[in-house]
């Protein structure tokens, strides 16, 4: 609650500044530059690559979005925030958007006043041990220690799982992934839990990852997604309609590959729509029409993001899951382009 009251005052403060300043779309234009919050280092998520060079999943839609706006990915600052600093950095408006394997939840979207635009990632949290500690089963964790990130949703899961199966453990607070790699690796604690998406990046990068095992529990819903500053609509609309024109695109066949050709013979309404052929689709958001078609352009539809970045074929190896579109078993849906 304490914590709560803390980002009330800093949220009030930002939403204060924010009235007084221009629309967060003339901030930006302005600027010629689009300022991202991202994760500090996750490997397939949002991480620095050896020119240090932000790369990733969450990444991309940092790019989308400076693509449809400002017509040039290239075109974005990116912040590293910490699970404790990410939306007191929003709310104060040291950043444009978050796109930052944050969890949307109620307290987020009403306390923090917080917009989370769309789920990009729908993950859950899950729990990772050394194999030498011969568990199966997270039920089987009872006084174990556990790292978990102070800040996050993992910290309350984390509390409510052990609670409603009448166990207990020891909590070894880290600051952040690295943090929690380090101790994990150094056997500060028996078990590293987060997000089932962040496990599964940071074993990517452990030199051992054989001997590290992925517990098959997951234990809550973290539906993960960018998220902006409550009360600038048109900026969230934008935020949106980027991310799902990815979305869409994957849907109707639309690649960065073949999107030219497509664009040219089409006779597809909805695809001439997200494209910019027909309607004024870009109007109603206070871009031009060809925003989504430099979104995808710019990264690649929502599932060559997803295989370029965390996909099978990457150290990551995510499968797709619940992240597959609807019409291949997944929840990923976009609204309609109309
Ligand atoms: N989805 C959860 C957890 C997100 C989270 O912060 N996860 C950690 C572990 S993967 C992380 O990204 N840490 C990196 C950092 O803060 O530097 C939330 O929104 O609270």
């Amino acid at each position: 609650m304490k914590q709560s009251v803390f980002f009330g005052s800093l949220v009030m403060a930002g939403l204060v500044a924010g009235v007084a300043g221009a629309s967060t779309l003339d901030e930006v234009k302005a600027r010629g530059e689009l300022i991202c919050g991202v994760n500090p280092g996750l490997t397939g998520f949002a991480a620095p690559d050896a020119n240090g060079n932000y790369q990733g999943f969450d990444v991309a839609v940092c790019k989308a979005v400076a693509a449809a706006v400002l017509g040039d990915p290239m075109k974005v600052k990116y912040v590293p925030l910490t699970g404790e600093t990410r939306f007191t950095a929003l709310a104060s408006g040291e950043v444009d958007m978050l796109s930052r394997n944050s969890t949307w939840t109620f307290s987020r979207d009403t306390e923090l006043a917080l917009d989370f635009v769309a789920v990009n990632y729908y993950d859950g949290q899950g729990f990772m041990v050394h194999k030498e500690l011969g568990v199966s089963s997270a039920k089987e964790l009872e006084g174990a220690t556990i790292c978990v990130q102070t800040g996050t949703t993992t910290e309350m899961n984390l509390a409510d799982f052990f609670k409603a199966n009448n166990m207990t453990y020891t909590p070894v607070n880290i600051a952040d992934d690295a943090e929690g790699q380090q101790r994990f690796l150094a056997g500060a604690c028996d078990s590293y839990t987060t997000d089932a998406s962040g496990l599964a990046a940071s074993r990517a990068t452990m030199p051992n990852a054989d001997d590290i095992v992925i517990l098959p529990e997951i234990i809550s819903k973290e539906p993960l997604g960018p998220a902006v500053r409550h009360g600038d609509n048109n900026w969230g609309d934008i935020v949106r309609w980027s991310f799902y024109a990815l979305v869409e695109a994957e849907e109707y066949g639309v690649t960065k590959a073949n999107l030219e050709e497509v664009a040219a013979s089409t006779q597809n309404p909805e695809i001439r729509r997200l494209l910019g052929l027909e309607g004024d689709m870009g109007a109603k958001i206070g871009l031009d029409n060809d925003f989504a078609k430099r979104a995808i352009l710019a990264v690649g539809n929502y599932g060559e993001v997803f295989e370029a970045n965390i996909g099978a074929g990457t150290s990551i190896g995510l499968a797709r899951g619940l992240n597959a579109q609807w019409t291949q078993g997944g929840l990923m849906y976009a609204p309609p382009f109309r």
